[in-house]
């Protein structure tokens, strides 16, 4: 297939004003009747509207039937010559029919649980009826439902509603991908908001009968983020009711449709007994995220799917703002850093780097990625830090009030900030425009007879996927320098890095300092330090900044287990093993912050440091030296560890706000760590007593690697086998724990289990996911792993290309390893690629990767 290019953008031909809508739902021939308001704008062109997978019954111009023989119909497109409009307002009638039942790929209108309901982004509209499916086109919408269904949603207002029928119109023109319908047996949870110039808001969260008693948290959570976007970015909801469904087949996580947002279950059904903390904190960020969207997406959306981090980077940095607001600040921004490298920075050096704005695709769907979104939210974070909190708000408000209600681009992003804050950012704009994670190289000089401290600051990107060659980035790197005695000698100062070597200098100091850089993770960058572990270690101890206190612990951990890994080193490093005896005594202060300092570096983190510093990584020898070091600094501690896992266990009743959660997470993180030396006998007493989801699943995790789980994991089957949700974490706890030399045994084992009804995306994903984060399982010698999801990859192409698409990543790392390795997963790929019928999505997908 042909790849669309950003440089081939041209404006729509026609305005669209308005449309109606009537769809008489059933599961197997649902009709939809569209009446399109349509008007040429620069003369006479021909009409081209999207269609797939429509059978079209009818269709009529200005009321006049069409003679089909006018229309040139594919399967993909349906095109009116210019010869056969009008030359000046018209409008255009369709009646088409389609198969919500038959549609397993879960994009445009499909069946859930025998509830119909709608997924447009980014193209799914034109799977409904025949459409300019194009994020430019806005336009109102009137939408009529008839159904027997007992619940009849859709965007905007409730107009009326009788016996089997319901109209909603939306007052904002949107484009066609925000468009949604849900019709089902639903219950909701109601509750309203007040916004800032005293109008009410119907709210209701709708979910199957049964799930109601699990809806608050949600509830409570939309609540706070309405209050926040009014007070932090001064936006207000703007219709008269926010409906949000969910549901429990969904390709990702949330859709915020205007006015009727869709969730995957799993992000809005919450109780202590189901869900963990992690949970909680997702469902509140995700709440958060896509309520945010009605302005930054939906208000203002993007001219062409190119410009997606336009809307999709800057909701991630509002969500973060807001999780950070709502939570600790320094745990928010560890976490988004540790998934951060996790997932972009991974991306960012294979064979799927990309720019944050990409200017190529074959199917958009593949870009809805780590880049887009999370660096696309740490580009908006340095802009932020470069103009300071008032230039951003100064710049946020010209967005709002020069694009509001309309499709906008990157450069009109960029502009706001150059008007509301005089600035230039032609060289900042590479941070959209080129792939590849700068290194940002640092050496030291001290001039002990001057007092001067000099940092020199050399960057590099190396060439990425169609990018031979990078400009230097404008880097902002905030940096502060302690003292020998862990005071601030030079508080945090932003220094803007812009040449490809530079220098700052530090004078008037009596003593050398050991400086503390990229405070805040100011840069996503890989920062390259000539310096000791033992600096590391008075970095983990003194640094003011939490930031980079935690960072000095993480760098100390990972250099003792790469050197652990490759054979460099013989025994656990000590001096890391002691930096940890600080922290355990201070741990009470901030039991999040410690249980974040406790938790190692994962396999696949210490494996592409290993081979970003040009070693080949070994999985099963990361793996050994991961459980050698944990198991070392249990020894070490255990009298320690011993004591906070009983003084952080709470007798109160439940609670996920973060204080509580918090000493939950450090209570596990020492669980886990003594697991290595009782044999599971913690685990097993908690795995007994558990009086929430959090703590049963760390226990269970723990039983698994100690061998010990038959019982626990048989229980905890029969306990939940109707909670879907639950079960998911049942088949994942055992994937992501299995030990590696039977991962894909035991996937096998668990896919043949009638629980496994992997055509459900979470089902899939639990399984799926946990082999493929199975760092050692699924990069087994053996080449086991990698077969085994081909195999299922395969399968699932057939029914659900997104998903396949989208767990193809897993692959993304193999030009990393051994060539043993390499051949192996290449032959998977090259499997998959001739895999007869492969869709468009994956078949992009296979061949970026094997390029
Ligand atoms: N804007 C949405 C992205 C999206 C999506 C959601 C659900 C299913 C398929 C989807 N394709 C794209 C979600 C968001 O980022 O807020
Ligand atoms: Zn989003």
């Amino acid at each position: 297939p042909q790849p669309t290019l950003l440089a081939d953008y041209r404006p729509y031909p026609f305005t669209l004003d308005h449309v109606s809508l009537t769809f008489r739902l059933a599961p197997k021939g649902t009709r939809v009747c569209a009446k399109l308001s349509l008007a040429p704008k620069d003369g006479p062109a021909d009409l081209v509207l999207d269609g797939e997978d429509l059978r079209l019954i009818s269709i009529a111009l200005d009321g006049t039937a069409l003679d089909p023989a006018t229309l040139t119909l594919t399967d993909r497109q349906l095109t009116l010559p210019a010869a056969a409009l009008p030359a000046g307002p018209f409008t255009l009638e369709t009646e088409v029919e389609i198969d919500p039942e038959a549609n397993t790929a879960l994009e445009g209108l499909y069946l859930s649980g025998g509830m119909f309901c709608t997924q447009c982004e980014a193209e799914g509209f034109r799977h409904i009826t025949y459409y300019p499916d194009r994020p430019d086109v806005m336009a109102r919408f009137d939408v009529r439902i008839e159904s027997d269904m007992p619940v009849l949603l859709s965007n905007g207002n409730p107009v009326a509603q009788g016996a089997g029928w319901a109209e909603w119109r939306d007052p904002w023109p949107k484009p066609a991908y925000l468009f949604a319908l849900v019709a089902g047996n639903l219950v909701a949870l109601r509750d309203d908001f007040i916004t800032a110039s005293g109008r009410t808001v119907d709210l209701a969260i709708w979910v199957r009968p049964g799930d109601e008693d699990r809806c608050a948290y949600a509830m409570d959570a939309l609540k706070r983020s309405m209050a926040w976007d009014e007070s932090t970015y001064g936006r207000e909801y703007d219709l008269d009711v926010f409906n949000i469904v969910a549901v429990d087949d969904f390709n990702m996580g949330a859709m915020e449709n205007k006015g009727l947002n869709i969730f995957n279950a799993k992000l809005v059904l919450a109780s202590p007994e189901t869900a963990t903390d992690t949970d909680y904190e997702r469902i509140e960020s995700v709440i958060a995220h896509e309520y945010f969207h009605n302005w930054t997406g939906n208000r203002i959306t993007c001219r062409d799917w190119f410009q997606l981090c336009l809307k999709e980077g800057l909701t991630v940095f509002r969500d973060q703002q807001f999780s950070a607001d709502e939570r600790s600040a320094a745990v928010r921004r560890i976490e988004d850093v540790l998934a951060l490298r996790a997932r972009q920075f991974r991306e960012d050096a294979g064979p799927l780097a990309h720019p944050v704005r990409p200017e190529s695709y074959v199917e958009i769907n593949n870009f809805y990625t780590a880049t887009v979104y999370e660096k696309g939210a740490e580009v908006i974070g340095m802009l932020r830090r470069l103009v300071g909190p008032e230039g951003y708000r100064r710049a946020l408000d010209l967005y709002f009030d020069r694009h509001d209600g309309q499709a906008a681009t990157i450069e009109d992003w960029l502009k706001v900030f150059e008007d509301a804050c005089d600035r230039d950012l032609t060289q900042f704009k590479r941070w959209y425009t080129e792939a590849g994670t700068p290194r940002l190289h640092v050496t030291e000089d001290w001039d002990a007879e001057a007092g001067r401290f000099t940092l020199e600051f050399t960057q590099e990107t190396a060439a990425t996927p169609g990018q031979p060659v990078k400009g230097a980035r404008v880097i902002p790197v905030e940096l502060g320098l302690l003292g020998p005695n862990g005071d601030e000698v030079q508080p945090s100062t932003l220094i803007e890095i812009t040449e490809p070597r530079q220098s700052a200098v530090f004078e008037g100091l009596s003593a050398r300092p050991v400086p503390s850089i990229l405070r805040g993770f100011s840069a996503p960058v890989i920062l390259e330090r000539e310096t000791t572990q033992a600096a590391r270690a008075f970095l983990f101890a003194h640094d003011t900044d939490p930031f980079n206190r935690w960072e000095a612990g993480r760098n100390l951990a990972r250099t003792a287990l790469m050197a652990l890994a490759r054979g460099a080193a013989t025994a656990p490093d000590p001096e890391l093993i002691a930096a940890y005896g600080p922290l355990l005594r201070d741990a009470e202060t901030d039991p999040a912050f410690a249980a974040l300092c406790l938790r190692l570096p994962g396999e696949d983190e210490i494996a592409a440091a290993l081979h970003g510093a040009g070693h080949t990584p070994d999985p099963a020898e990361i793996h050994a030296a991961r459980a050698r070091l944990a198991r070392a600094i249990a020894q070490a501690h255990e009298e320690a560890l011993a004591a906070l896992y009983i003084r952080m266990k709470d007798d109160g009743p439940y609670s996920p706000d973060a204080g509580p959660a918090g000493r939950r997470a450090l209570r596990l993180a020492c669980l886990g760590l003594l697991n290595r030396l009782d044999n599971g006998a913690r685990a097993q007493a908690l795995f007994a007593e558990a009086g929430n989801m959090t703590e049963s699943l760390s226990a269970l995790a723990c039983l698994i690697e100690t061998n010990k789980a038959a019982g626990a994991l048989a229980e905890f089957r029969d306990r939940w086998a109707g909670e879907r949700l639950v079960m998911d974490k049942w088949f994942l706890v055992q994937m992501l724990h299995a030990a590696p030399d039977r991962a894909a045994q035991e996937a096998a084992h668990l896919a043949a289990l009638p629980e496994f009804d992997w055509k459900n995306p979470n089902r899939f994903r639990s399984l799926m996911g946990g082999l493929s984060a199975n760092h050692a399982g699924f990069h087994h010698a053996s080449g086991a792993g990698y077969r085994f999801y081909a195999d299922w990859l395969i399968r699932m192409d057939a029914m659900n290309p997104q998903i396949t698409a989208r767990m193809s990543t897993a692959f993304e790392t193999w030009p990393r390893y051994d060539a043993g390795r390499q051949a192996l997963a290449r032959a998977e790929l090259q499997r998959i690629a001739a895999t007869e019928g492969l869709s468009r999505d994956t078949g992009e997908m296979v061949a970026r990767l094997l390029a």
